[in-house]
């Protein structure tokens, strides 16, 4: 397949301006056909040209010229900055048409970066989850792996594997040798804290990943406790109703509010207590199932005591004591914080979530995956590398080297060292078309 392609790299919608890339041999001689003045064959320029299609004068244009190895793609690359109509976006692709260039396919431009060594495997990856990115912490894990952080680590790791392997290998070549500088003991401490650096990388990733898509909160309790009334504080909107006759809230009521620009959805669920009416038990295994599939649980009560809703261990969980107008001098605790939803007092619960997207911030800036197919082959490494700790003192040289073996083939794969055909198409297609 011919690797000249277009594709529009902005939204095709009326915009003020769109972005049109040519990729490949042939996109000089192309673009220089559409233009009375031609372009110069000379690295980042940028061209103020009119572009014609079969002589009628399309649009005043900007042209960016990347010669080939230096653009993003490492092949000749043409940016058009057109006006955003897409009468005109429209009219530039089909010119392009046909002189026989093709349309692009989903990610193609980063995959000839890649092909072209321009960028590694795991920088590619970034670059998907930054166009992705759609809250402050998917931004963050996206931009802290662009930047390198957990690339680095991986690096280091393959680099430390290789070593290993080398001293392995003269004692399988030289068993009479003394290898006196790593014996098996100094090996078996190296491989305990590679364990340790791909422990923490995985754990820091699982508690994150959940918060990088859709977060959910959800506001539980006792029936009357103000659960509807701490929704419409948080949302700054009336959305849910509010009213003294305990059992109001029968359905979830959603909403979605900005906590230190991370996007969640916040839900309102039913109170939850034994009752014989059967809409309001409805509505409590409602309540249940929002729990199960909630990131943050808000457990609200009006008396200082939350009653125990078997929430699972791994849920985080802020206990709010509601009401506190009506009570003369509360007494503090670390245990929960003291808010009157009514009165728009919630300032010690925002602080609680603004702290809780910081901690989530750090956990990433830490080191952290950013996607499944990172953290699958994170956690086989992890196994492999158990499964050789427990049987080290008892296996013989051959065997070490399998386990070793096994594992820098886990890691070059992670690194997309041996990308197979279906997982390079598998990562790509989940690329935008123009990226
Ligand atoms: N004094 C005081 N009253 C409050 C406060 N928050 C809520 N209330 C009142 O408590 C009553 C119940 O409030 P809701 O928000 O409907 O309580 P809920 O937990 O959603 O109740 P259900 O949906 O029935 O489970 C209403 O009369 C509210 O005005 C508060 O901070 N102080
Ligand atoms: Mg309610």
């Amino acid at each position: 397949m011919s690797n000249t392609f277009i594709a529009l790299s902005s939204h095709f919608s009326k915009s003020a301006i769109a972005v049109i890339r040519i990729n490949g041999d042939r996109s000089l001689k192309i673009t220089n056909s559409f233009l009375t003045k031609k372009l110069k064959n000379s690295p980042n320029k940028r061209f103020l040209r009119k572009f014609y299609n079969n002589n009628q004068f399309i649009d005043e244009v900007i042209i960016n010229f990347y010669p080939a190895p230096h653009s993003y793609t490492g092949d000749d690359l043409i940016e058009i900055m057109c006006h955003g109509s897409t009468y005109i976006i429209e009219q530039i692709i089909s010119s392009y048409n046909s002189k026989g260039i093709r349309y692009a396919g989903p990610g193609e431009f980063t995959k000839r970066a890649v092909i072209n060594s321009k960028l590694d495997f795991i920088k590619a990856e970034s670059i998907n989850e930054l166009v992705n990115s759609e809250n402050k912490l998917s931004h963050d894990s996206a931009i802290n792996s662009y930047d390198g952080t957990v690339n680095k680590l991986f690096r280091e790791i393959r680099k430390e594997l290789n070593f290993l392997w080398a001293n392995l290998e003269v004692d399988l070549d030289y068993p009479e040798f003394d290898n006196q500088n790593l014996n098996k003991s100094a090996i078996k401490i190296r491989i305990q804290k590679m364990q340790k650096s791909l422990e923490e990388i995985n754990s820091n990733s699982e508690s994150v990943f959940p918060f990088l898509k859709n977060t959910i909160i959800c506001i539980i309790g006792k029936p009357n406790v103000g659960k509807s009334t701490l929704l419409n504080a948080l949302l700054k909107n009336n959305k849910a109703i509010v009213s003294d006759i305990p059992g109001t809230t029968r359905d979830v009521v959603e909403g979605e509010i900005n906590i230190h620009n991370q996007k969640m959805k916040i839900l309102d669920t039913a109170g939850v207590h034994s009752t014989q009416e059967i809409i309001e038990k409805e509505g409590i295994k409602k309540t249940l199932e929002t729990i199960r599939k909630s990131n943050l649980i808000i457990h609200v009560s009006d008396d200082g005591k939350w009653e125990n809703m078997n929430i699972p261990k791994s849920k985080k969980i802020i206990y709010v004591y509601n009401k506190i107008d009506l009570i003369k001098n509360p007494l503090k605790s670390d245990k929960y914080v003291c808010i009157s939803a009514k009165d728009n007092k919630i300032d010690n619960l925002n602080n609680k979530l603004f702290a809780w997207v910081n901690e989530m911030s750090e956990t990433i800036a830490n080191n952290c995956l950013i996607n499944y197919r990172q953290w699958n082959i994170c956690q086989l490494i992890q196994k492999k590398i158990e499964e050789w700790l427990e049987k080290f003192g008892l296996i013989e040289d051959d065997l070490h080297a399998f386990f070793l073996n096994e594992i820098k083939n886990l890691f070059d794969e992670l690194l997309g060292k041996k990308i197979k055909d279906n997982l390079e198409n598998t990562l790509f297609n989940h690329f935008c078309v123009g990226k």
